[in-house]
């Protein structure tokens, strides 16, 4: 059964059916995909985008590729504010939605790390919790090339603290913590293999995780964490993105303005010139 403030908010969308089965799937395993969510040259300029700062960030792995890159960035705030995501994250969130963290997790060929079994919630200071991850899929996303993969239905477990979790080694591994493998049983992981373009939706509270790129492909995906304007980010100075709505007046959130595309400083992509004033 639908709770019927969503299938209110699911009618007045003029989503339909659609939309409301996500939110079933959602509910029920944790975890979602919208396939085709984007279009493939918006995809496609997900990849030129991380190898774009790759080269202005060297030193930097392509699987840590961070907000403080990113919340700044005309093509980020282009592409998390693109209404085809937002009336996604809107049907899990309500009509005020932010975007408070952005991470590229681009997996070069041959070498790209692992993402040790964690929850998200266990790292982030929102409160309350309340958020919902939208993973674009850059390029294909397979088994072979270190997709995602999720324990379904570990959404109703409780969130583990950081005291809770070990350490990791950063050679091997995107995320300094994790999970202690013995606390887990993959032997109902799901591969969560996408194509350029689809979108998997994940709880803050799902087991996942991911293996290493032994592949000769690139793995490229981009995870987007949207809030509603309503939880506070418990970081000083962390810039958010407004996307849809308003911003709360009782929570202290900071919100990026509209950066300019600049020719030459920032990246170009379609229609960046009307990021040009
Ligand atoms: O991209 C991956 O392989 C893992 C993603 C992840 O851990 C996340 O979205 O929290």
């Amino acid at each position: 059964m639908l709770p019927s403030e969503w299938q209110i908010g699911c009618e007045r969308s003029g989503l339909g059916e659609d939309m409301k089965n996500l939110r079933c799937e959602y509910d029920q395993n944790g975890y979602v995909i919208a396939r085709e969510a984007i279009d493939a040259v918006l995809a496609e300029e997900t990849v030129q985008h991380v190898h774009w700062l790759i080269e202005r960030n060297p030193g930097v792995r392509p699987e840590r590729l961070h907000h403080h890159l990113l919340a700044r960035d005309p093509f980020m705030h282009r592409l998390v504010g693109d209404e085809r995501l937002v009336d996604i994250a809107e049907q899990f969130l309500g009509p005020d939605v932010a975007m408070f963290a952005a991470h590229y997790i681009a997996k070069p060929p041959g070498d790209g790390q692992a993402v040790q079994w964690h929850q998200d919630g266990s790292y982030w200071p929102l409160e309350p919790m309340e958020v919902t991850t939208l993973w674009v899929a850059g390029t294909p996303s397979t088994v072979e090339n270190g997709c995602m993969r999720v324990l379904p239905g570990t959404h109703n477990k409780h969130l583990l603290k950081r005291r809770d979790l070990i350490d990791l080694d950063q050679e091997k591994y995107v995320l300094g913590v994790g999970i202690h493998p013995d606390q887990i049983d993959d032997s109902d992981a799901v591969d969560l293999e996408l194509n350029a373009g689809d979108v998997s939706i994940h709880n803050p509270n799902i087991i996942h995780g991911s293996n290493a790129n032994t592949s000769d492909q690139w793995r490229v995906g981009l995870t987007l964490r949207y809030i509603p304007t309503s939880t506070w980010v418990n970081r000083e100075d962390h810039e958010n993105i407004l996307v849809r709505g308003k911003a709360s007046p009782d929570v202290a959130n900071v919100y990026a303005g509209r950066p300019q595309y600049v020719p030459g400083e920032t990246m170009p992509f379609s229609g960046c010139e009307v990021w040009n004033q």
